[in-house]
């Protein structure tokens, strides 16, 4: 063994570019929410990956975007504050859009001394290299970034050379998380994300935006049979009425869907059978209130 060292990673970008999908990618486990939907990520994850004497620590952020309610601002605070923080960051682009004002401003705020790694993400999705070349240098001009790298996290393409990157800026020094742990996610906040992430596959335009899921119960006991079962119980908040009307579906049929495909899923995560009961409340415009957005874990 050789020396112990340690790297912080802080993933920022535009919303939607795959910092999640990287994050779980990195560090083998689904710890984070992904989604088609902008917006996915609420606040910052912490992922680990400790390997031989290094210890990668990853932070994925929300997307910038701007912001239209409280809970997005509190989002963007949480970027700028990692931003400063940050040993080193990775940003992450999406090579079939050119960068946005969002991408403009956030560069702004990148200190001089922080080293940052741009990674240009969905490199499957574009034919034309000439397409590439032009995004890379659209980003090039904004920035005098360390490193250029194209990636397709979802072909496991060019990891291999950020994770060299990463390795060395790798410093002498503690491992600051156990080696054998992934997260700093308490297992609740596991489970609720799990939940919503359902939720924003199957939902559309403004209902999935305005979802917040909270873990009211959990109790593991065994059944008839003796096996372990562990019960949970959860609340999706909606923002509206008539959101709750979609969420629930006809004869409850969206629900029961969600419930399911989570289920599966923290069944595989915790490895123990589970009995998932989900209920739907209303909280009106959550999203522009100090006090729910605190009580839901996303200040
Ligand atoms: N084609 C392709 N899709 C990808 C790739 N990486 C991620 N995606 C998809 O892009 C979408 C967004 O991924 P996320 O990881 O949730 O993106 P994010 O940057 O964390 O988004 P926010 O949390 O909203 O800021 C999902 O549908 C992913 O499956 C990739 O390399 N290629
Ligand atoms: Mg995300």
């Amino acid at each position: 063994m050789g020396k112990s060292k340690s790297v912080f990673v802080t993933i920022v970008g535009r919303a939607n570019a795959g910092k999640s999908s990287l994050l779980n990618k990195l560090v083998g486990e689904k710890i984070a929410a992904v989604s088609s939907k902008p917006q996915t990520t609420r606040t910052r994850i912490t992922g680990v990956l400790t390997r031989d004497d290094i210890q990668y620590v990853f932070l994925d952020t929300p997307g910038v975007h701007k912001a239209h309610n409280k809970l997005g601002e509190h989002m963007l605070k949480a970027v700028n504050e990692s931003v400063s923080q940050g040993e080193l960051i990775l940003m992450m682009a999406d090579c079939t859009k050119k960068p946005n004002e969002s991408e403009k401003k956030l560069v702004q705020g990148f200190s001089k001394k922080t080293k940052v790694i741009l990674a240009i993400n969905k490199t499957d999705l574009i034919r034309e290299k000439e397409k590439l070349f032009e995004i890379i240098s659209e980003y090039s001009a904004l920035y005098d970034f360390e490193e250029v790298v194209p990636i397709s996290v979802a072909e496991d393409d060019g990891l291999d050379i950020i994770m060299k990157l990463f390795e060395e800026n790798a410093a002498e020094g503690p491992h600051y998380f156990p080696d054998d742990k992934f997260t700093d996610q308490p297992e609740k906040v596991i489970m609720a994300e799990m939940i919503r992430e359902k939720a924003l596959l199957n939902l559309n335009e403004e209902v999935p935006h305005g979802i917040a899921v909270t873990i009211e119960r959990l109790n593991e006991r065994d059944n008839r049979e003796g096996e372990a079962i562990l019960d949970i119980d959860a609340t999706i908040y909606c923002e509206r009425e008539s959101h709750k009307g979609i969420l629930i579906g006809k004869g409850g049929s969206m629900l029961r869907r969600i419930g399911s495909q989570a289920r599966e899923e923290l069944e595989g995560f915790f490895g123990i059978k589970v009995n998932l009961q989900c209920w739907v409340k209303v909280k009106e415009d959550w999203r522009n209130r100090e006090g729910l957005i605190k009580n839901f874990g996303l200040e």
